[in-house]
């Protein structure tokens, strides 16, 4: 990103051109980002609370009074055990050293509660992990040169446009685009097929698909031999799912998924050749289809499709997930858990945190959390089952600390809100969503106000908590040059601002994989060791489709195109773009209930009521509706948004959570 600068003031920002991904483009929601900066109600100023909590009612006060009431705070806390401060974070910035940098360095010293930070894409990662060794895949430039692409729960029109730069130049050149999810996207609108399946069906669907290319044998049998694991057992699984059965549990026709099964085996590579008449098939796979019960094994299902098929010999072949594994990241040396010096504090899960905040002390639980230092998210409005939420942010007893931009739906239970830096005001880098270029975040623009980057609040806090650790100096050039270590030429980056990692252009032309075994494992013996499956299974949903009276109709809650999970939801000309919180339905199911488009409706279930307006639109499934996020609770009608209806429960593997394993009725309002 570019950004043009007059007299200190940041008046523009692009898209680099000289940067091959990103080519001069930004995505809707990020070409607002000096709109954003200069908001009106940026805080600007350390805020201290005065109403009642939640009310949102503060005033400014210094930042040498908000960081020494807050040390006293965590002082007195700490001396009874750290580990009921708990520190919540994610992906406000996902830069290394404004995200875990000084923080991991921080709450490593003060030996507090531990967060697994799994709320987005840790049944997808731990499916990968087990079944190619790592998070990586494809080289996302290289799905220009496919012939058939497969783009598997993934908006990419909204949440991924530099894939879909590469997705357009194949289809130019011929190649045929097929869109597996549930909501008729805006980017299904621009493929050539769409399936429609029902959420978490996806691993009834990957078998289906093996099951054809058994049947017709359309496999590489050579590299099925030389390169992976399993492959007699996972056969006999996969039989077992002929397209009737899967189409049954998908709620699809059997037809749709014998010519996806058609169309990828066409693909189908050999010792001799490195694709089938069809040319390369690749599959964009992306996290919109692990927030369910049976994530972690739908993608280890898909992950494994192009081993059948051989797809892997070719560098246009293959799946893509993620990439982060091709970022050699020193946390180690960027968080300190030296600094825990040999204690093993809890962990607490960042998508339970509605439970965790209302559980009381308890051997097994340990102390109740009574300090919250929350930077770089906003769980208030992201986080599952908000009635628990909001309750455990309520607790008068709990010490809240907020880092932000904004008075957020979290801020409003804030005891102390401290104004932080954006992107443009400071140091920083970052890996990447899906490309394989190591990343640098120069301010462009002084800090706004009294605002401070994440980093500085920390040194600071640090200080007034007697840690004199030199590592607590470390300026965040410092921390940046750490980052990657020697992986990354520090020199070309503050030259070129990208870095373009090492990594071979076909992976797994010739096996290789990062597993224990070196192959494709269709059997995992580390999950075997751990009393799972070492065979992925098609896993239903928690609350799966038809299996509630009460609840009939799946909600998902994929993001709005002008929004960032909740960031940029006050920005003006983006809150006008989106309009409202909507919940798409399709007619036959509104018809049902005499509910008119864009009337209110009531959308529940058991854990709690939302209501916004309905829309009935082209998007929507049969038996699926969408409340489109995440909106922040503030715009809502009633004060709430979708997550007072998602649930806490977690995935199979990876403890991710299920936001789109989630049932509900709708009435008329
Ligand atoms: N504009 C915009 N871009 C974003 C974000 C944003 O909020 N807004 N968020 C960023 C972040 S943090 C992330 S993690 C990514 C998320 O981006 P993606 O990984 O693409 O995930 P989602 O957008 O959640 O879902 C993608 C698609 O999956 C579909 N889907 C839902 N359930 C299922 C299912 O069970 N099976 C299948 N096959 N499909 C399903 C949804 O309808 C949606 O169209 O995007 C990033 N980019
Ligand atoms: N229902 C439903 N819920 C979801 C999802 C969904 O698809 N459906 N998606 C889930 C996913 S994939 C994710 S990743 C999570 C994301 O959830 P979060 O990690 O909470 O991300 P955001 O909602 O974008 O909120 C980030 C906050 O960080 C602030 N921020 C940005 N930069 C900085 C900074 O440099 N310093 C400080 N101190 N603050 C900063 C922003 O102002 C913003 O308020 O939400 C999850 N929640
Ligand atoms: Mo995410």
């Amino acid at each position: 990103m570019l950004t043009t600068v007059e007299n200190g003031v940041a008046v523009k920002v692009q898209g680099n051109p000289n940067h091959p991904h990103t080519d001069g483009a930004l995505c809707a929601k990020v070409s607002r980002y000096t709109e954003r900066t200069y908001h009106p109600e940026r805080t600007l100023q350390p805020m201290k609370r005065v109403g009642t909590k939640g009310s949102g009612q503060f005033e400014p006060v210094s930042w040498d009074e908000a960081l020494g009431d807050i040390a006293n705070r965590l002082k007195a806390i700490a001396a009874q055990d750290p580990q009921a401060i708990q520190p919540y974070s994610y992906a406000g910035t996902m830069g290394l050293v404004q995200g875990e940098g000084m923080a991991g360095r921080f709450f490593n010293k003060l030996g507090a509660s531990m967060l697994e930070r799994t709320i987005c894409a840790s049944a997808g990662g731990a499916g990968l992990v087990h079944t190619l060794g790592a998070k990586v895949g494809m080289r996302v430039e290289f799905f220009a040169e496919a012939k058939l692409i497969i783009i598997w729960g993934s908006n990419s029109i909204t949440s991924n446009l530099h894939f879909w730069r590469y997705a357009n130049q194949a289809k130019r050149a011929g190649a045929k685009l097929i869109c597996i999810d549930p909501r008729k996207s805006e980017t299904a609108d621009k493929c050539h097929a769409h399936i429609a399946l029902l959420p978490g069906t996806d691993g009834a669907l990957a078998l289906s698909i093996m099951q054809q290319l058994v049947v017709n044998d359309r496999l590489d049998h050579d590299y099925l031999a030389r390169y992976t694991l399993g492959w007699a057992q996972l056969r006999e699984r996969a039989l077992q799912w002929p397209p009737e059965r899967a189409a049954a549990v998908c709620g699809i026709e059997a037809a749709q998924i014998e010519a996806l099964a058609r169309d990828y085996g066409a693909c189908a590579a050999s010792a001799s050749q490195s694709t089938g008449a069809q040319g390369p098939a690749a599959i964009r796979m992306n996290y919109g289809l692990q927030r369910v019960h049976g994530g972690g094994n739908a993608v280890r299902l898909i992950a494994m499709l192009p081993a059948l098929i051989g797809a892997w010999r070719h560098r246009a072949g293959g799946v893509l997930l993620s990439s982060s594994g091709a970022f050699a990241v020193q946390r180690a040396k960027l968080e300190r858990p030296d600094l825990l010096a040999g204690r093993t504090p809890r962990t607490i899960n960042m998508t339970t945190i509605g439970n965790d905040l209302l559980r009381p002390a308890s051997p097994e639980f340990g102390p109740k959390v009574a300090a919250l230092i929350v930077y770089n998210s906003n769980p208030v409005a992201i986080a599952p089952d908000s009635a628990k939420v909001v309750a455990g942010f309520a607790r008068e007893d709990l010490f809240t600390v907020v880092l932000e931009h904004f008075q957020t739906d979290t801020a409003d239970y804030a005891d102390y809100i401290l104004p932080a830096t954006t992107q443009l005001e400071h140091w920083d880098v970052h890996s990447s969503y899906g490309h394989t270029d190591a990343l640098l975040n120069r301010p462009a623009i002084a800090p706004l106000g009294q605002a401070k980057p994440n980093t500085q609040i920390f040194r600071e806090l640090a200080a007034r908590m007697g840690f004199d650790e030199p590592c607590f100096q470390d300026t965040d050039e410092a921390l940046c040059r750490l980052a990657y270590g020697d992986a990354v030429d520090f020199n070309a980056l503050l030259e070129k601002g990208f870095v373009t990692l090492p990594m071979s252009e076909a992976p797994f032309a010739q096996g290789n994989f990062p597993t224990p075994s070196g192959q494709c494992e269709f059997f995992s013996q580390r999950l075997a060791d751990r009393g799972l499956d070492g065979l992925p299974d098609h896993v239903p949903n928690h609350e799966a489709a038809h299996s509630s009276k009460a609840y009939p109709l799946a909600m998902i809650s994929p993001p709005a195109r002008n929004f960032l999970n909740s960031t940029f939801v006050n920005v003006t000309s983006l809150r006008n773009s989106e309009g409202e919180p909507l919940l798409e339905m399709h007619p036959v199911n509104a018809a049902a209930r005499q509910i008119q488009d864009g009337s209110t409706v009531r959308v529940f279930n058991a854990r709690g009521e939302h209501r916004c307006r309905v829309s009935l639109n082209h998007r929507a499934r049969v038996g699926v509706v969408h409340g489109l996020g995440v909106w922040w609770r503030k715009f809502g009608l009633d004060g709430t948004n979708v997550n007072q209806l998602t649930s806490q429960a977690l995935t199979d593997l990876g403890n991710g959570p299920t936001f789109y394993d989630c049932l509900v009725e709708v009435q008329a309002a």
